[in-house]
């Protein structure tokens, strides 16, 4: 079975590495999971706070699981691209990788039932699916060690990856080696992060996470925060960035697929016109999750303290014509809080308009 397993792997080109965890202890992180949760670190996200046990011992969700296949998916674009006027997080720049892990799951269950077949396997596959704590799974499963930045970083590959597994029944002998942890004296993700996040080593507050702010929640984003959101509108990769495992690594990630995605102020605020075919453009794409107001929001926010205010400033036509797209905008808006994102980029735009028109001496 471990042959099936490792045929099933070397046919999948989005696959960077495997790897097993047994399932016979609960994973070491548990008691800081509780923490960070009892702390209110996880920003009142709804699913993190139900069936912490679970998380931490896959066995109580699937008793009859004895071992977690995980695997990292490559993501679609290397960190640093180029994505115009406003940032978008790179694992975002194509497919959604749950439909990636999807298919993935599926191959692996037939490829393996198969294989095994007359022998019957339970399988049960994840990919943020159910409460599970990937990260430290896939750290068991010896795919990564767990950075100063959060994130599960390989030292061949860097962090620039997404998990999916499974859990099975099977007997797998394939042992995992831990990850050494190589972060060493560095701090760099922790110095570079704009919000302070992450406020030790390891441990993030999502409450302050502008991937939390960007993606995950649809209301007001408090001023402290947005002041120093940079030009991010989906997502934040800067503490994966700034580290010298994906810098070393950058040579070796898939070019930016760079398809047909909007560059300028003016193309991203007429996509999320209502009607202006958001959702047919994103179809499949992460992007979807944050749904067309809360990105219209980060878009509004990104324009007054993001870099494209700054380069439209040099040019006063693109300048008016944001005007008048913002005016349109508060037109067929009834949205609260994108109605007041509108007002205050307006009144930010208007006077670097004026301060353009008359430069001071
Ligand atoms: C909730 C969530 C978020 C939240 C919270 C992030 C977080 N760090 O938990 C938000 C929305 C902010 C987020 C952001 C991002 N996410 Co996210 N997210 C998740 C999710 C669904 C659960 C993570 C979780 O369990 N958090 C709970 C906390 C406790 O976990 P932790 O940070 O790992 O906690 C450790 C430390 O904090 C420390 N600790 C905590 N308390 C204490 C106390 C003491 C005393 C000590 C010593 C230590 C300690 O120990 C904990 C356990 O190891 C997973 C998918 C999944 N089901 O696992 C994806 C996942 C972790 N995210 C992922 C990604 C890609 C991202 C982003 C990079 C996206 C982006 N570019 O914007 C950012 C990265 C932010 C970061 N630096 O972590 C990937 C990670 C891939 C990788 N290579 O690591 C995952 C695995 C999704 C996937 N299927 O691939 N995410
Ligand atoms: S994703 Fe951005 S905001 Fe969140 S911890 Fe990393 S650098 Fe900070
Ligand atoms: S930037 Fe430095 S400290 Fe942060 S995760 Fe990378 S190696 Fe570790």
């Amino acid at each position: 079975m471990e042959t099936a397993l490792r045929e099933f792997f070397a046919g999948q080109p989005e696959v960077m590495e495997w790897g097993v965890a047994s399932l016979e202890k609960p994973l070491p992180n548990a008691a800081n999971l509780q923490a960070w949760v009892g702390q209110g670190f996880h920003a009142g996200l709804p699913y993190m706070e139900n069936r912490l046990e679970e998380r931490s011992s896959p066995t109580l969700l699937f008793p009859w699981a004895r071992n977690a296949v995980l695997f990292a998916m490559r993501q679609p674009a290397p960190f640093g691209s180029d994505t115009g006027d406003f940032r978008v997080a790179s694992y975002a720049l194509g497919e959604d990788y749950h439909l990636a892990a999807r298919r993935i799951l599926k191959a692996a269950q037939v490829h393996l039932t198969r294989a095994l077949a007359p022998e019957e396997i339970r399988f049960e596959g994840f990919s943020d699916t159910w409460p599970v704590f990937e990260r430290d799974l896939g750290a068991e499963a010896g795919l990564g060690w767990r950075g100063k930045n959060a994130c599960l970083i390989h030292r061949r590959h860097g962090s620039g990856f997404l998990l999916a597994g499974f859990f099975t029944d099977l007997d797998l002998n394939v042992p995992a080696t831990p990850a050494q942890d190589f972060c060493g004296g560095c701090t760099a993700c922790l110095d570079a992060c704009p919000t302070d996040a992450l406020f030790e080593p390891g441990r993030l507050d999502a409450s302050k996470c502008l991937s939390y702010w960007t993606i995950e929640a649809k209301g007001d984003i408090p001023a402290d925060i947005s002041e120093k959101s940079e030009a991010w509108i989906f997502g934040c990769d800067i503490c994966q960035d700034v580290c010298p495992w994906n810098r070393k690594h950058k040579k070796d990630a898939p070019p930016d697929p760079a398809e047909n995605r909007p560059r300028t102020a003016l193309e991203w605020l007429s996509l999320l016109r209502r009607g202006g075919g958001f959702q047919s453009r994103f179809k499949n794409t992460p992007l979807l999750r944050a749904g067309r107001r809360s990105l219209l929001r980060n878009v509004l926010i990104a324009l007054r303290h993001g870099r494209s205010e700054a380069r439209a400033a040099e040019k006063i036509g693109d300048l008016s014509d944001l005007s008048d797209l913002l005016d349109a905008l508060s037109r067929e808006e009834d949205d609260p809080i994108v109605l007041r994102e509108l007002r205050r980029t307006h009144e930010a735009l208007a006077s670097s308009y004026l301060s353009a028109k008359n430069p001071t001496p």
